[in-house]
């Protein structure tokens, strides 16, 4: 642990639970801490987050929490922010080609929800033990060529199942704090306990007759790998809502169309039906994959009507 003071010590948050929090200190272990009812009142902790913290009798009480680096943000199912996750390097979206099957509009989102706060985004494509058929073949490539080709996010195609692939992705995140986000099912706390052997987080299989996840993690928790790398476990989300990404900025959340933007015919636009527009027209000619002009415009009509309601 840090000494920031004589008897403050500067840990990191690991997980909220409701009596308390557990809280990271020196040598990465992993302690209980209560917060002081005082911090509430200007913002909840989350992990991640750098926190004072003060030893009264035998308690650890989390005193302050330290000014946030980044954060990723998310709208929650009540139309809130929500923060999930603070001081972060990377945001680690995690997939499966099937066994849950892929969805592009989840992952268009999240990296969305990660540009709008300057974060880095790579992708996890877990399970490719289980691409075996032509059709989930022919998925995986697409998701290397719009992704990694067509917008240079890093993708790591792994198997938690096998381990292939894992040292790679371990090699390139080594001292980064990162937060994983995918769907139910795709693997996170597998990579998890992958990545960190003997770690006591459960998984939990598929439902057979949906190929879906059972929601198995049911609240974030940051786990040192050593080395100064963090990896934060959240919950799998059935969808990643971006509706606090304001219309006008869904634009620069595509950086495939950022040598595009200015080039308009109408300096207000919007890419969707207007004449003249350049990043249409990059789409038309294949400079910017047509799945995400494509997601790009279901936001906009999203949020569009969201602000019409
Ligand atoms: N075949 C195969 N199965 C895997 C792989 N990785 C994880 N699984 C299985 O997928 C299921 C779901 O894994 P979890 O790690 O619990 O998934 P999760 O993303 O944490 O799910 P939630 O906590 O519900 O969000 C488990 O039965 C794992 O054993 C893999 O690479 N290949
Ligand atoms: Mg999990
Ligand atoms: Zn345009």
């Amino acid at each position: 642990m840090t000494k920031a003071a004589s008897d403050v010590t500067v840990c990191r948050i690991s997980s909220i639970g409701k009596r308390g929090v557990l809280v990271i200190g020196k040598d990465d272990e992993e302690t209980s801490a209560v917060v002081a009812g005082s911090i509430y009142q200007s913002m909840k902790p989350v992990p991640g987050d750098r926190v004072e913290t003060v030893l009264k009798g035998d308690q650890l009480v989390v005193e302050r929490i330290l000014p946030r680096g980044s954060v990723l943000e998310r709208t929650s199912p009540l139309g809130k922010s929500h923060i999930i996750a603070a001081n972060l390097d990377r945001v680690l979206i995690v997939v499966s080609i099937s066994d849950p099957p892929l969805r592009t509009g989840f992952i268009d989102r999240a990296l969305a929800a990660s540009e709008w706060r300057s974060l880095k985004a790579s992708i996890v494509v877990n399970k490719i033990d289980l691409v075996l058929s032509r059709e989930d073949r022919r998925l995986l490539s697409e998701v290397i060529s719009v992704y990694r080709d067509g917008a240079a996010y890093p993708v790591y195609p792994l198997s938690c199942e096998s381990g292939e692939g894992c040292a790679a992705l371990l090699e390139d995140i080594r001292g980064e704090t990162l937060v994983m986000t995918g769907p139910s099912g795709a693997g996170k706390t597998s990579l998890a306990r992958l990545l960190k052997p003997g770690l006591n987080l459960r998984v939990g299989a598929l439902n057979p007759k949906t190929s879906k996840g059972r929601h198995t993690t049911v609240s974030a928790r940051l786990v040192p790998l050593g080395d100064g790398t963090s990896l934060i476990d959240t919950p799998g989300l059935r969808m990643f809502s971006i509706e606090h990404i304001p219309t006008d900025r869904l634009q620069d959340c595509f950086p495939e169309f950022e040598p595009y933007l200015g080039r308009c015919s109408f300096r207000n636009c919007r890419h969707l039906s207007e004449p003249g527009c350049a990043v249409k027209e990059a789409c038309s000619q294949g400079a910017v994959a047509e799945q995400r002009y494509l997601s790009y415009c279901g936001f906009m009509k999203d949020a569009m009507e969201g602000s019409s309601r």
